[in-house]
């Protein structure tokens, strides 16, 4: 593979870096059907919550307007209690499951909108991140009424969604997020989520259903097994009968566990919101409320630390177990910072042979399980493959926190996978072989963002 970043003619490097530009930007046109970007155009033919911040940080590089279209249609279907579901369906399509019919918000949830139709669940809330990606590529051209309009509207509906996170999913005030579904944390099949799901008993009533997403990768081995959707679709089930009620759910979901990694993105989020407040003149109420959830979460991912390893762990609520297990959550200190001694020796361990630095690694980016645990597999899903679009949010939480060399590491890394304009879902990290979906919008994306700030 031929790095675009590197090589010793700047003329050369310059014409792949346009090329991989130009082919990014060419798959984010093509998932473009009108106000939304599909995920992906045949395993995920709706719009993603955390894939459409994403997609919108990729699009604010190219087209900045069409970035704000994109927060506004996903922040559109946001519920009256704040919650921003993790999938807003698009009309025209009916081939991913679970679709509307299954999870049938808007028959039942009170808070869910009449339209669009919607998913009952959330996802991770990088919005915040993506606001703040827009304004800075709006006020790099200028600015104009058009931001100013885009942030009086975006600004109350992320802050409701980020109380509702704060409230509905962390009552106790532990300054960690509570998720009820393995996809919530976007992480599906995660090893972080075997204990919690192997307590999991999938009663026979739990009605009938056909997966789809096997049909539209090569080898099925790749995605979640037929055991693990079970358990996927008896919690949507659990959710339906208790009518997606924050309450019923918090009391009566056999899966409650404090994300980690969830709550370290919050944390963040809210930082990168306050100073979006700040720096905008919003009500100095609202700001602080901000920054004090920043502050929340954050000793929330700190307290959550093992003593030993000084990876983040989650905590399974129905047991009150911490679950420690060698995955990329672990690393959730880095995404919020607030201990620069610490950060700088998990940052060591992050780098290492044992993670983004194995000598067999076609490049140095973050495994979504270590290689040296028994849970890893080079092939899965979240068991072991690299997702370019962690390793962005890395790269760009290090910037943020003043390690801006390991932040440009991460891009050079990405950027070098990324050279053959493929785009995959996830990657083989022996072979950097592109898995899962092809031409999928969020890998497409950072590439753009790469490009952009390197
Ligand atoms: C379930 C769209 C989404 C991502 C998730 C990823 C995968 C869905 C699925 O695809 O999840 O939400 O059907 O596998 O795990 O992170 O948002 O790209």
């Amino acid at each position: 593979m031929t790095p675009p970043t590197a090589g010793a003619r700047p003329g050369r490097n310059r014409l792949r870096r346009e090329a991989v530009a130009a082919r990014a930007a060419y798959v984010l046109r093509s998932n473009d059907v009108g106000t939304m970007t599909t995920a992906a155009p045949l395993l995920y033919p709706h719009m993603w919550s955390w894939d459409a911040a994403f997609i919108a940080v990729g699009l604010a590089s190219v087209a900045v307007e069409r970035a704000m279209l994109e927060l506004d249609t996903l922040l559109s279907a946001q519920w009256t209690n704040g919650m921003v579901p993790h999938i807003v369906f698009s009309p025209e399509s009916d081939s991913y499951f679970p679709g509307p019919e299954r999870w049938e918000c808007s028959r039942l949830a009170a808070a869910a909108p009449e339209m669009p139709e919607t998913s009952g669940i959330c996802q991770p809330p990088v919005h915040a991140l993506a606001l703040l990606r827009i304004l800075e590529a709006s006020e790099a051209q200028g600015g104009d009424a058009g931001q100013a309009a885009f942030l009086d509207r975006t600004w109350p509906r992320l802050v409701s969604w980020h109380r509702w996170l704060a409230t509905a999913r962390d009552p106790e005030g532990v300054g960690r997020v509570t998720i009820h579904h393995g996809w919530e944390s976007g992480m599906d099949n995660s090893p972080r989520w075997d204990g919690p799901y192997a307590r999991i008993e999938v009663r026979a009533d739990l009605p009938p259903y056909a997966r789809k997403d096997t049909a539209f990768v090569l080898d099925p081995g790749e995605r979640p097994t037929d055991e693990e959707y079970d358990r996927y679709l008896w919690l949507v089930e659990e959710m339906r009968r208790a009518r997606y009620d924050d309450a019923q759910v918090r009391a009566s979901a056999s899966f409650a566990v404090e994300d980690v990694f969830f709550s370290a993105v919050l944390a963040v989020a809210c930082e990168a919101l306050a100073d979006v407040g700040a720096h905008s003149g919003m009500p100095a109420a609202e700001v602080d409320e901000q920054r004090a959830l920043a502050e929340r979460f954050r000793r929330g991912v700190w307290q959550s630390v093992h003593p030993d390893t000084g990876l983040a762990r989650d905590r399974d609520v129905r047991t009150g177990e911490w679950l420690s297990t060698d995955t990329i959550a672990g690393f959730a200190p880095l995404l919020c910072g607030g201990d620069p001694a610490a950060e700088r020796r998990l940052l060591d361990v992050f780098e290492s042979p044992e993670w983004c630095g194995h000598p067999d690694f076609q490049v140095a980016l973050p495994p979504s399980t270590a290689p040296g645990s028994p849970d890893f597999r080079a092939r899965q899903y979240w068991r072991g493959p690299q997702w370019p679009v962690i390793a962005w949010l890395f790269s760009w939480a290090f910037h943020r926190h003043g390690w801006a060399a390991h932040g440009d590491r991460l891009a050079a890394e990405g950027l070098e996978l990324l050279a053959r304009g493929e785009f995959g879902e996830y990657y083989e990290p022996f072979a950097g072989e592109p898995l899962g979906s092809s031409h999928q919008s969020w890998t497409a994306a950072v590439a753009l963002d790469w490009l952009n700030h390197s």
